[in-house]
């Protein structure tokens, strides 16, 4: 068991040390983007940048852990993640979004990251989100507590969406999910202190495990935005769920975070 924690302590120090210098060669490039190309359509988006900061992390894992397996936004598509997911159900696998929030880093808004969760048979045991802007670094491995630069972070207080800050985010490529993200915040205008839109899901899940914010709702997140983020939450106090309030899995289409005291205040208030 002592030789087991050693070697799961050795992958939480890399997974840092990689989105580190992932980081840095982002920042690096923020003056030099490269092409920025539509994916899907015109509001979905990826740069030169992405690109290169994940062939950088999936060269430094395949070196390091070659019998790892990986799972990253711009190589894998959307359409095959929930396969890759289900065919990797059992040893280590890493799950990357190069830059989560690459709107905001194609606009130069300092808010977006490097997003690394690495499961173990299926279940997240380590994440790690790193904005290179701000320096702020989110870790947390599974029974270990959730940090920001080191600190130990804690999920907030608040007992009531009445104090609550609450953050959400959809595609602007789905109609759909935007116009329900505004009948959503229509239903908490008045309920809550205030609603936020930050554009970087894994972050958004990093402002509730340190207590910034309450609480956060999103549909349409993909594995790579949410397996870091998720753990960090967990591991600071806070809960995390399907728009039912089933536990959040990786395949989910929706998700409800929070700090526990006002989940179900909240999921019951923005569901339509
Ligand atoms: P991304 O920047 O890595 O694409 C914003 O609300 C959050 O949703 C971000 O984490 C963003 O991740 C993700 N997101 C936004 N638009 C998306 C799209 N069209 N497809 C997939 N994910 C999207
Ligand atoms: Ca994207
Ligand atoms: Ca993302
Ligand atoms: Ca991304």
């Amino acid at each position: 068991i002592k030789m087991k924690q050693d070697s799961e302590q050795a992958l939480y120090d890399a997974a840092i040390e990689y989105a580190l210098q992932a980081g840095r060669l982002i920042k690096y490039h923020l003056g030099n983007k490269g092409k920025i190309k539509p994916k899907k359509n015109a509001f979905d988006l990826v740069t030169e940048v992405d690109k290169l900061s994940e062939d950088f992390l999936r060269g430094k894992i395949q070196e390091d852990y070659p019998d790892h397996w990986i799972l990253s936004e711009e190589n894998c598509g959307q359409d095959n993640a929930y396969e890759v997911l289900k065919n990797h159900n059992s040893g280590y696998g890493w799950i990357i979004d190069p830059i989560d929030g690459t709107t905001n880093f194609i606009h130069n808004i300092p808010h977006f990251s490097v997003s690394l969760g690495i499961v173990k048979d299926g279940k997240p045991i380590i994440g790690v989100v790193f904005n290179p802007i701000t320096g702020d670094l989110y870790a947390a491995r599974k029974s270990f507590g959730a940090y920001l630069n080191g600190r130990p972070i804690r999920v907030g207080e608040e007992s009531t969406l009445a104090e609550a800050v609450v953050a959400t985010g959809f595609q602007a490529s789905d109609f759909q999910s935007g116009s329900r993200v505004i009948q959503q915040i229509d239903k908490l205008a008045g309920k809550s202190r205030n609603i936020r839109m930050f554009g970087a899901a894994s972050l958004d899940l990093c402002l509730v495990a340190s207590g910034k914010i309450t609480g956060f709702w999103h549909e349409g997140l993909n594995p790579w935005d949410t397996a870091a983020g998720i753990l960090v939450l967990a591991e600071a106090g806070g809960r995390v769920t399907d728009k039912d309030g089933n536990p959040y899995q990786l395949f989910h289409d929706s998700l409800i975070a929070s700090n526990g005291k006002i989940h179900d205040e909240l999921m019951k208030t923005i569901k339509l």
